[in-house]
């Protein structure tokens, strides 16, 4: 399987809150190139570049002004003589006026992001671009008819919505992508989410449509984040009910908790006949990853891709989060393997 790659993620590498103190994030650089390195060294394919796409491809899961915030948000964080990193410290919940956007840089910086996870330096717009590029040129590898290929995007992006950064994430990278399937003729497209984390920007991007159908294994948001997204009544609104099926596991969830959970997950996916699949592939279900709570195993991982190469669809992995960075890559490559060996 052909993967698609860009040294450009390494111009983004933020801090991030953690028990009080600012610290580098968790989604730091290492991680990608602990990716590339693994996929060169198992001989899963060739390594290609990113090609550029124009902004509309963005435009087409995110709305017009949110894009414009991201292109100009460092210079107009800078214009104010500040060097650090740029992170909102307040936002429009409930009864507040969600609907304006603010002026001021600091005011934007909370309109547009739903937590402080996903801060914005000088060099985070070119990686956040470059990322999404990863993604589009992948989609475009599968849309010419390779049978599966990777989008080893950094920075990640399934909790960016249409109208707001965090987790991490700016552009939905697989959203992005789907979009671009639809555009390029496909009918009918499914994502399946396996992040720890609830994908709450792609359900949020998708979740009056029936044409993109998303579905979700994550952590129980009663208990993980993003804790405001992800429960299994949200099933999708007007033409789209039904088109999102959430699965909440709980914490110390194991494959033996999580095959059953992945079964009902892939039937969902079958039974709406997808002309493209995209995975939002996290490997944060790792025993061992620092932020999360589910206890998958490096072998579990060959088996999930087993498992995904079940309903025959044409396939892009899309790279979202995964933090013990010393395994990463062998557990981000056995999903690749595992389906290849099923395919
Ligand atoms: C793409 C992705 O995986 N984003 C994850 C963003 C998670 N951000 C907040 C995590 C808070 C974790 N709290 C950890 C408690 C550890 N005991
Ligand atoms: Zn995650």
């Amino acid at each position: 399987m052909l993967t698609v790659f860009s040294p450009r993620h390494r111009l983004h590498h933020g801090t991030e809150l953690k028990d009080g103190a600012l610290i580098p994030s968790h989604e730091e650089p290492r991680r990608a190139e602990t990716i590339l390195a693994r996929v060169r060294s198992s001989g899963l394919g060739d390594v290609i570049g990113e090609r550029g796409f124009d902004r509309s491809c963005y435009v087409a899961a995110h709305s017009e002004r949110f894009v414009r915030f991201l292109e100009g948000a460092w210079q107009e964080w800078a214009a104010t003589g500040r060097t650090h990193d740029a992170l909102p410290l307040v936002w429009p919940v409930r009864d507040l006026d969600a609907r304006t956007e603010p002026a001021y840089i600091d005011g934007k910086l909370g309109f547009y992001a739903m937590d402080a996870g996903s801060p914005i330096m000088a060099g985070t717009w070119e990686a956040v671009r470059s990322s999404a590029d990863v993604a589009l040129t992948a989609a475009d590898v599968v849309l010419d008819g390779a049978p599966a290929a990777f989008a080893l995007c950094r920075p990640p992006g399934h909790h960016a919505a249409r109208e707001y950064v965090g987790g991490y994430c700016y552009l939905n990278n697989a959203a992005i992508a789907a979009e671009r399937a639809l555009r390029r003729g496909a009918a009918r497209v499914a994502i399946l989410d396996v992040d720890f984390h609830h994908g709450n920007g792609t359900q949020d991007i998708f979740y009056d449509r029936d044409d993109v159908l998303f579905v979700s294994l994550h952590g129980d948001p009663s208990v993980c984040y993003p804790y405001f997204s992800g429960r299994a009544g949200e099933r999708g609104a007007g033409r789209g009910e039904g088109y999102t099926a959430n699965f909440p596991l709980p914490q110390g969830t194991d494959w033996d908790g999580y095959r059953p959970a992945l079964d009902a997950a892939l039937a969902r996916i079958a039974a709406h006949a997808p002309d493209v699949l995209v995975v939002s592939l996290g490997v944060d279900t790792f025993r061992h990853d620092p932020i999360s709570h589910f206890r998958l195993d490096g072998a579990d991982f060959l088996r999930l891709g087993e498992r995904i190469a079940g309903p025959g669809v044409p396939t892009l992995f899309v790279m979202e989060g995964g933090y013990m960075v010393d395994d990463i890559g062998v557990n981000a490559v056995n999903v690749l393997q595992g389906f290849e060996g099923a395919r």
